[in-house]
């Protein structure tokens, strides 16, 4: 009975830690970008910065992210410390991490990308112009 209770109370404990682990971190990020909850980097939630299936160990995002607050001696994620990763390609897939989170992509996954369309508008709008003065 007593191993039980104890087993009970220590499953609590457990569950009780995972589930409020860092949530501080995810307000700050989820406040920063105004995210999507329906988005892939909305569903991702934790996942944003860890590996699966949950923290402690960081993605390569989380790692940047960890590097800048260490960089400025916090311990506390801010929006400004968000900010200052926004320019890194943390999945080196060539866009950077500010672009795939405003976007709602994955800045860890180089499998994820903002829509195409928004990276080809440039070179329509190049082409439209092409051709208008081969017409004229
Ligand atoms: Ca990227």
């Amino acid at each position: 009975m007593t191993l039980l209770r104890l087993s009970t109370i220590g499953m609590f404990f457990v569950l009780f830690s995972l589930g409020f682990a860092k949530p501080p971190f995810m307000k700050v990020f989820l406040d920063a970008y105004k995210i999507n909850p329906y988005s892939p980097l909305g569903k991702a939630r934790c996942l944003s910065c860890h590996f699966p299936p949950a923290p402690p160990k960081r993605n390569s995002y989380g790692l940047d992210v960890q590097a800048a607050m260490e960089k400025v001696h916090a311990r506390m994620l801010t929006a400004e410390i968000l900010k200052s990763v926004e320019k890194k390609d943390s999945d080196g897939d060539g866009v950077n991490n500010g672009t795939e989170i405003r976007k709602g992509a994955l800045p860890y996954d180089k499998s994820s990308k903002p829509a195409i369309a928004l990276t080809l508008a440039p070179m329509a709008l190049f082409c439209f112009r092409r051709r208008g003065a081969a017409a004229r």
